[in-house]
């Protein structure tokens, strides 16, 4: 009988155990993945909920949108335009030459400067752009396409009220194909899709303190072929699909200030943060087959990061890593992220909004803005560069989180 109590008494704290398991993962469940529901309920009911629609028509000027940057203060985002798609590779000379241009709040697209060539190689290529704590414009200038000897730029682009006194300064020389760029507190980080030479691909993250950039009036030399200390991340490229050698391209921050950045060669994405001395760790937070990832975005109200997957013409979602949010359709993964399509279309012109090669987004109140950089390379869907020029738009405020409501006073 005594056997048979004890027995009953393991089996009762067992029952209750689960029982608070239980009710501990319920209350773990966040609301949000309850919301999540709903809002794959709503696709399932509403496949379009997503789909993008025609942004802006872009005049031949500026036929090859790529890099976005968002002003806090004012909304304005301003886009770069490297206009390789007229360019000739051996000289740098372009029918049109790279421009940088603003976009206000209501659309309307201003040509603010065409960017001096490079005497070295005859052109500009203007790709990632920031906003530093000087309010100057931080620019990638990507020499890449026409030498691949290192000739890259990090250039400055003096900005006044908004608006560009015309005074470029070259602030890092030596790069290899730099294409994302972003501020995080005093530091600049700037991917290099191409910074190690391989046997098949590797590139890098290159972290700058802010000390060594502000106010620069002579070029930072940085050395070439991975060598350099500035150069703190470097990954590999799997040699699959389409078999592209491009390495690290997209880069975003998110609101705990963990820097994502994703593969253009093989889509496979990463987390690094620093510890309080600085040092730098990388993390593989993603590879899950898909096998591209151009510009990538942090949107701190949906707290959501959003993927341009230019093979596809496809954006895509991934949720911040370790975070605790349950998000469906599940794919789990053992790095605690999940991510999935929010839009894909085929190969198409772009002229009812599309998405023709996505290269860049932004979010600004709401709306997803995406360039679309229609400049095809071997295996993307888009077959082939086509008129119109144009950006896209998707709604995403299903996806964004409510505001918390103000607390009420009694
Ligand atoms: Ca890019
Ligand atoms: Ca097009
Ligand atoms: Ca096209």
């Amino acid at each position: 009988m005594k056997k048979c109590m004890t027995v009953l008494g393991f089996a009762v704290i067992a029952v209750l155990l689960l029982a608070e398991t239980s009710l501990f993962a319920q209350l773990q469940r966040p609301l949000l993945q309850r919301r999540n529901r709903v809002r794959v309920r709503q696709v399932q009911q509403n496949p379009d909920l997503f789909k993008p629609e025609l942004y802006l028509e872009l005049p031949e000027w500026c036929h090859n949108p790529d890099g976005m940057t968002v002003c806090p203060k004012t909304g304005t985002i301003y886009l770069n335009c490297p206009n390789f798609n007229t360019m000739d590779r051996k000289t740098g000379k372009k029918d049109f030459p790279a421009t940088l241009s603003s976009i206000d709040k209501d659309g309307k697209l201003e040509k603010l400067l065409e960017y001096p060539p490079f005497e070295e190689t005859g052109q500009c290529g203007p790709m990632g752009l920031a906003i530093g704590p000087d309010g100057n414009l931080y620019v990638c200038d990507n020499q890449f396409f026409v030498s691949a000897d290192y000739k890259s730029r990090l250039l400055c682009v003096e900005m006044k009220e908004g608006k560009p006194t015309g005074k470029i300064t070259t602030v890092v020389e030596g790069m290899q194909l730099p294409n994302a760029i972003l501020w995080r507190g005093d530091e600049l980080w700037i991917t290099d899709t191409c910074a190690v030479p391989d046997e098949f691909g590797a590139g890098g993250l290159w972290r700058f303190k802010g000390e060594e950039i502000l106010g620069r009036t002579e070029p930072l030399k940085v050395l070439p072929k991975g060598e350099d200390e500035h150069l703190v991340v470097k990954v590999k490229v799997k040699k699959i699909g389409r078999e592209d050698n491009s390495g690290p391209d997209g880069m975003t921050v998110d609101k705990n200030g963990i820097i994502y950045f994703g593969n253009f060669g093989d889509g496979v994405m990463y987390a690094v943060t620093t510890d309080k001395d600085g040092k730098v760790k990388c993390d593989k937070i993603l590879d899950d087959g898909y096998q591209c990832c151009d510009g990538i975005f942090y949107d701190e109200n949906s707290d959501l990061i959003f993927i341009n997957d230019s093979q596809r013409n496809s954006i895509r979602v991934l949720t911040p890593f370790n975070s605790n949010r349950v998000l469906l359709p599940p794919s789990p993964n053992p790095n605690g992220v999940r991510c999935w399509t929010l839009w894909e279309n085929d190969d198409n012109d772009g002229a009812e909004g599309l998405l023709d090669q996505p290269a860049e987004l932004v979010v600004r109140d709401g709306k997803m803005i995406i360039s679309n950089f229609d400049w095809p390379f071997p295996g993307l869907k888009n077959t082939k560069y086509d008129a119109p020029h144009t950006m896209s738009v998707i709604d995403i405020t299903p996806l964004q989180n409510r505001q918390p409501r103000p607390r009420q006073t009694r």
